[in-house]
């Protein structure tokens, strides 16, 4: 005889209302896609380039809130992850730099990541594409297909056996929730590491002999009078070519989009996850990757969320950190951020904040900031900044060495034309020189409303002055605030006992 309990349950078993199976529609379990484009900036029908084709990221904005002005913490690839996945600058998570090879950076053991933290919650993660982060202890998946494991063209640009690894992760998923994180290797460069796929791979898997095959794709090309070149990329034919290839492979990454997106609602969690589509830094054209100028840190941001409609193909204008990310994926699964410290007594606390609110109504966030200290284990180039309105302010805080520039950018067609065209003597139809590139004054300061192209430093004007003090008085406070080792540089030197305080070295800086 079945008691009032068990009655009960078999009532609601019928009525489907406990233990929804997977791919229930009325299971009310809530799950996280989270896909990040390498590379990848604002060459989308969604952010108005009316040249290229990208049917699936339009489609995804049709159900989403679009960001139009969402940044970055840090211009470069491993740094930007950590920050994604800990909600914690580069220099404090300890990421400073990439993490392959012989730059060796990873964050430190006792950080408390995302995935970690989901794990920790009962949680199921997966992650397809590149990982580019470290260690394994701090960034744990239950399920994992990244280039530890496989080659990461597979993983990262052939669309189809992303296709099959997301079919394969949602199938083995049980009535826990989920966090999944596909990460497209596309649209990066390929010149330095696989130069024999083109310039950003746009040939891999095309069918071509030698290139490989990849069913799911069909190619989309693009001749290079057809592109939308940015102001911040010169206008000359080596140029054009190379963003028609970039246009090429980050159709490859819409298509794959498209498909991971198919699966997801062919498994029946449509209805059910939160879906974030973002990038890791800005594109790897100059002032893109590696810089902390508009084209470096602004990124296409994109969330859907099945239980927000009301604001689905609205833009905002909020502005927006991809350091909130974290914050905003513990939120949507109610998992609290714990009370833990890195070094001596400071507890760590997340300066982003939950998006989730700005789904419902139009938020009034003005500030983001930024901080770079290096990309390749060479590019030691210290920059933190801070976007407050229309107001961006770069501290470049070793502004008297030379910018440097990474290898896959020096090889790449649009820097070997800047060269060439400069060594040459000739127009280089740039909004830069090479000198003023590398060489950056201390303080700079772009006021959008006015100068959209950052073209003339307002730093030292005195209608700026106060706003000046201002802005340099809020990054000061954020790199405090969030344990910055770089906090009293360059004129300064950071003794942290027995209190924390900048002690000053006259070096006329
Ligand atoms: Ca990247």
């Amino acid at each position: 005889m079945q008691s009032p309990v068990q009655k009960c349950m078999v009532a609601l078993l019928l009525l489907g209302l406990c233990n929804a199976r997977k791919g229930d529609p009325t299971n009310r379990s809530r799950n996280v896609l989270l896909i990040v484009a390498d590379d990848g900036g604002f060459e989308s029908g969604v952010y108005n380039n009316t040249v290229i084709k990208t049917p699936n990221l339009d489609a995804l904005a049709q159900r989403s809130l679009i960001f139009r002005n969402a940044f970055t913490s840090v211009s470069s690839c491993s740094p930007s992850r950590a920050s994604l996945l800990t909600g914690l600058p580069q220099h404090q998570n300890g990421m400073y730099g990439l993490h392959q090879d012989v730059h060796h950076f990873n964050s430190f053991d006792s950080v408390q990541s995302l995935p970690l933290l989901l794990n920790q919650a009962g949680i199921r993660t997966g992650i397809i594409g590149k990982k580019h982060v470290g260690p394994e202890a701090v960034y744990p998946f239950d399920f994992a297909y990244t280039e530890e494991n496989s080659s990461v063209l597979q993983v990262g640009r052939n669309i189809t056996r992303i296709k099959l690894l997301v079919r394969k992760f949602l199938q083995s998923v049980d009535e826990k929730p989920f966090f999944l994180y596909v990460a497209f290797h596309d649209p990066h460069r390929c010149g330095h590491s696989q130069p024999q796929y083109g310039a950003f791979c746009e040939k891999f898997g095309n069918g071509e002999p030698g290139m490989g095959w990849i069913p799911d794709w069909k190619p989309e090309l693009y001749h290079p009078d057809q592109v939308q070149v940015p102001y911040f990329v010169q206008d000359t034919p080596a140029a054009r070519e190379d963003l028609a290839a970039q246009y090429t492979t980050v159709g490859r990454m819409d298509q794959g989009l498209g498909l991971v997106l198919e699966e997801l609602r062919h498994a029946g969690f449509h209805n059910s996850t939160l879906v974030i589509y973002t990038s890791d830094n800005g594109i790897p054209f100059p002032s893109g990757r590696t810089n902390l100028y508009w084209p470096g840190t602004a990124e296409p941001l994109l969330i859907s969320s099945p239980e927000h409609p009301s604001r689905w193909g609205q833009v905002s204008s909020a502005y927006i950190s991809l350091l909130d990310i974290t914050p905003t994926i513990l939120d949507w699964f109610s998992v609290p951020y714990p009370r833990y410290s890195l070094f001596g007594k400071r507890i760590v606390q997340l300066t982003g904040k939950s998006l989730l609110p700005a789904l419902s109504l139009e938020p009034k966030w003005r500030t983001v900031f930024a901080s770079q200290s290096l990309h390749e284990v060479t590019m030691h180039y210290p920059m933190r900044a801070v976007q407050h309105g229309s107001l961006h302010f770069i501290h470049n805080l070793q502004n008297r060495t030379s910018f440097p520039i990474d290898q896959d950018f020096y090889v790449s067609p649009t820097f070997q034309d800047l060269l060439n065209r400069t060594q040459a003597g000739q127009p280089t139809h740039w909004n830069k020189t090479l000198r003023s590139y590398y060489y950056r004054d201390r303080w700079e300061l772009y006021d959008h409303s006015t100068d959209p192209t950052e073209s003339h430093n307002v730093a030292s004007d005195p209608r700026y002055a106060q706003a000046l003090e201002e802005l340099q008085r809020m990054l000061l406070k954020w790199q405090w605030e969030t344990s910055d080792p770089w906090v009293c540089a360059p004129d300064g030197v950071l003794e942290d006992k027995p209190v924390p305080r900048c002690w000053p070295l006259h070096n006329e800086l």
